[in-house]
């Protein structure tokens, strides 16, 4: 039992709550010499703390499942299962509905973890065909999410490039009956560039390794990645990642053949569309005009969408425009040419990737008790930082703010439902900006936009904004820092500053994609493309702008922190020890910094500012009743009775105790090794007393 041993080896302490004495080098040198010991887990109170060993451990075994189900928290090792169970109880026993927040920066294993989380509840709820089929339908929605929604990026071969947060909702029994997905703006710029190193989706690379010839070529695709430029025209199969066989694999739950056709053909046409070529040509007029440099490509895709491709080439090469009243049709440049082709290309892929979701709900979706868990991609810094990562670090920042506030809440609650408060923990920091506001804004200023003029207004905004800095504020507060250039803004995060170049910044806010486009798309014969454009149909022709992207992404993480403040939540903090993917290699600079920005050291002085340690009065008494002859060695009253009179006993000072209805509140660390080690000197007697007697007897 970790507890006993732990307690008194400062070390391998597995409940940062009982640190002593808590610094940043203690906490460090905690989990570093644990981690050297495969102990990845570790607590502080209930939250659990996860440190990546980027090799697999043989810690998830059936037999571990079964050690941690119905578990006492305290009296195993820190594991996830331990926090998946706890959850699970109170979801099916106290009729609480959970939600279990998994957060780190990119690489951490949330992902990892999330899948963890859904197994072992998937293992311990009861059997059943009914509820096996469920079980499967809710775990096989994960490889075709990830096929879809993940890529290689430098820091994590399998990386997050949309939010996800899943419901799964049980009976009163605690079987599951089904789930809700909600997912978080797909990363689509990734669909038409990428940086060397990384790649597009994964599902591109497994469609072309593991189709049979037989599929490649109903869908008109060639096997060789090179040949495609979405996908850099580059082979790219990455080590320890079988693509074809990961293809083979995958199970589209629920979904009918000729689902599963349309879906791989909509897939096929993304990527077909990235070679379709333009030139340049000149007018009667002498106005630069583009057309289609190559048919057959073209044409094979139009073949794939039942659509003429003189529809398609029109509505790729020109674009109508009103004039005084009256529809013109304008020719494009062969840049505004690509930029219509990528734009469709992104926009078929996002929405092809929301029918996805959606279609996996429709065959999941029911409504009772929830259990939510969310595995969001992590916070990233890079060279170069875009839009991509203000959404993604906006998004983080507002889950660490909703994690503290969470915290302090639960903290507050425990006290006053088991004792009087004492302690109001420190005050909330939550740093705010409205960029994204202020982006709107610009992006539906008619007129002409530039990034300049946005700049700008952020500059005169935030003039003051300690969070905030930018080369004109730095010249008004006479800083000087060669290493901010002119086009970027910087932003103080929670975890750490991060310096975004605000080029593409309206472009990709914005999201605009030529109204011929879309017509020209629900022009086709393909029923699944066609559904994915509703706002192509002529009949509906709005006037009104679509909304922004970074308006929706606002809207919908608003709601997502509206659902996840409505339960009783559980954390997982996940933690990447290096930056090289090795295993089981601790880099003790990158983990502090990541204990600094996860604000550790703050939760563990949350947790501890009332009282360190809580039990159980039962657990409690089981495990402490032979300090006192009174409760040695049975005690036949209540439990709570039988604590008090045992620590009577032990004549700690009264302000250090507090009796809940239900547990025991120890206040200082201290108090509880005292505990302790008068726990281990009398079992050391009492194993004595037996071995006299024993002689005795011979
Ligand atoms: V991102 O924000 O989506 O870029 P995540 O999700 O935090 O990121 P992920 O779970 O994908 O990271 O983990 C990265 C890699 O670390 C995985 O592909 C595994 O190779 C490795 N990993 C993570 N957790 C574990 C684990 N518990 N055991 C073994 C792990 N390997
Ligand atoms: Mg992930």
């Amino acid at each position: 039992m970790e507890a006993t041993t732990s307690l008194l080896d400062a070390a391998a302490v597995g409940d940062l709550v009982l640190l002593d004495p808590l610094t940043e080098e203690s906490l460090l040198q905690t989990l570093q010499e644990r981690f050297r010991r495969s102990n990845i887990y570790t607590y502080i109170g209930n939250v659990v703390i996860s440190v990546n060993p980027y090799r697999s451990l043989p810690i998830y075994t059936p037999e571990t499942v079964q050690e941690y189900r119905n578990c006492n928290f305290f009296a195993v090792k820190p594991h996830i299962y331990a926090i998946a169970d706890d959850a699970y109880r109170s979801l099916r026993d106290r009729d609480r509905d959970q939600c279990i927040l998994i957060t780190g920066e990119s690489g951490a294993g949330k992902t990892e973890a999330s899948k963890l989380v859904m197994s072992y509840v998937a293992a311990v709820c009861s059997k059943g065909e009914e509820v096996d089929k469920v079980k499967e339908q809710l775990l096989q929605s994960n490889p075709v999410l990830e096929a879809f929604g993940n890529a290689k990026t430098i820091r994590n071969d399998n990386s997050s490039r949309f939010g996800k947060y899943m419901d799964v909702e049980f009976d009163f029994k605690g079987e599951p009956l089904g789930g809700v997905i909600s997912n978080y703006l797909l990363e689509k710029s990734r669909i038409v560039r990428h940086v060397k190193g990384e790649r597009n989706f994964h599902i591109f690379y497994q469609l072309l390794a593991g189709g049979s010839a037989q599929l490649l070529q109903q869908l008109k695709l060639r096997q060789d990645c090179r040949h495609y430029g979405y996908l850099n025209r580059e082979s790219s199969g990455l080590p320890g990642m079988d693509d074809a066989a990961n293809f083979r694999a995958m199970q589209v739950i629920g979904f009918s053949p000729a689902e599963v056709t349309a879906l791989l053909e909509v897939t096929a046409v993304v990527l077909k569309l990235g070679n379709v070529q333009l030139s340049s040509s000149y007018q009667a007029s002498g106005m630069e005009a583009s057309s289609i440099a190559e048919p057959q490509e073209l044409q094979e895709i139009c073949e794939l969408i039942g659509l003429d491709p003189a529809v398609l080439e029109r509505a790729l090469c020109s674009r109508t425009v009103k004039a005084r009243n009256e529809m013109v049709l304008t020719t494009l440049s062969v840049p505004q040419g690509y930029y219509g082709r990528d734009a469709l290309a992104k926009n078929i892929y996002s929405r092809l990737f929301d029918w996805l979701v959606n279609r996996i709900n429709t065959s999941i979706q029911v409504s009772r008790k929830v259990m939510g868990v969310l595995d969001i991609y992590g916070f990233e810094i890079f060279q170069d930082n875009g839009f991509e990562q203000f959404i993604i670090n906006y998004c983080n920042e507002k889950l660490q703010q909703i994690f503290i506030l969470m915290t302090l809440k639960e903290e507050q609650e425990e006290y006053v439902r088991e004792v009087p408060p004492t302690h109001a923990g420190p005050p909330l920091c939550c740093p705010q900006c409205g960029i994204l506001a202020m982006l709107d804004e610009e992006c539906l200023r008619p007129g002409v936009v530039n990034e300049d003029t946005f700049l700008t207004k952020l500059n005169q905004l935030f003039a003051t904004h300690k969070h905030y800095e930018s080369k004109e504020t730095q010249n008004a507060r006479r800083v000087m820092d060669a290493t901010l250039p002119s086009q970027c803004f910087r932003i103080h995060h929670y975890a750490g500053k991060v310096t975004y170049n605000v080029t593409g910044f309206i472009e990709k806010n914005n999201d605009l994609l030529f109204r011929d486009l879309s017509q020209a798309m629900w022009a086709s014969r393909h029923e699944l493309l066609r559904s994915l454009f509703p706002e192509g149909d002529p009949q509906k022709v709005s006037l009104k702008l679509p909304p922004t992207a970074g308006f929706q992404f606002k809207a919908s993480v608003a709601t997502l922190m509206k659902n996840l403040y409505s339960k009783n939540p559980n954390y997982i903090r996940c933690i990447k020890p290096n930056e090289t993917k090795t295993g089981m290699l601790f880099t003790p600079e990158l983990v502090l910094a990541q204990i600094r920005y996860l604000g550790l050291m703050e939760n563990v002085r949350v947790r501890r500012a009332g009282y360190a340690f809580r039990q159980l009065y039962d657990s409690f008494l089981q495990r402490y009743k032979m300090l006192s002859p009174r409760t040695w060695p049975h005690w036949t009253g209540s439990h709570r009775e039988g604590t008090k009179v045992l620590l009577e006993d032990l004549a700690f000072p009264p302000e250090e105790l507090a009796f809940g209805h239900t547990k025991i509140f120890i206040r200082s660390p201290r108090t509880l090794f005292d505990l302790e080690r008068r726990r281990q000197e009398r079992v050391a007697e009492l194993a004595t007393l037996i071995q006299k007697t024993f002689r005795g007897w011979r």
